[in-house]
């Protein structure tokens, strides 16, 4: 099996129900405290910078929460970005 559909199957699966896992109050948008939350419970050591900034990058219309479509759009960015790197020859 090519690994790239492997990588795709994977990556799609999971997402609604992280998301619902995530939208605490279940509004379909996910608050800043919701995604941070969420983090810590995974145990991800992330700090207030690269937090901030990844809530930028994922809060598209900077309304201050991530839509479900903004969240997907960011995840089909991320798999866009290892299919690239899969594109790469080896150094
Ligand atoms: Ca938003």
């Amino acid at each position: 099996m090519d690994p790239r559909a492997i990588l795709t199957a994977a990556s799609q699966m999971p997402f609604h129900h992280s998301f619902r896992e995530m939208d605490m109050d279940s509004s379909r948008d996910l608050r800043k405290e919701e995604i941070r939350d969420f983090l810590n419970k995974q145990g991800d050591d992330v700090n207030e910078v690269e937090f901030n900034t990844l809530f930028s990058i994922m809060d598209l219309d900077l309304d201050g929460s991530v839509s479900f479509k903004e969240a997907k759009a960011h995840q089909e960015r991320e798999l866009q970005t290892i299919m690239e790197s899969l594109n790469q020859p080896y150094p």
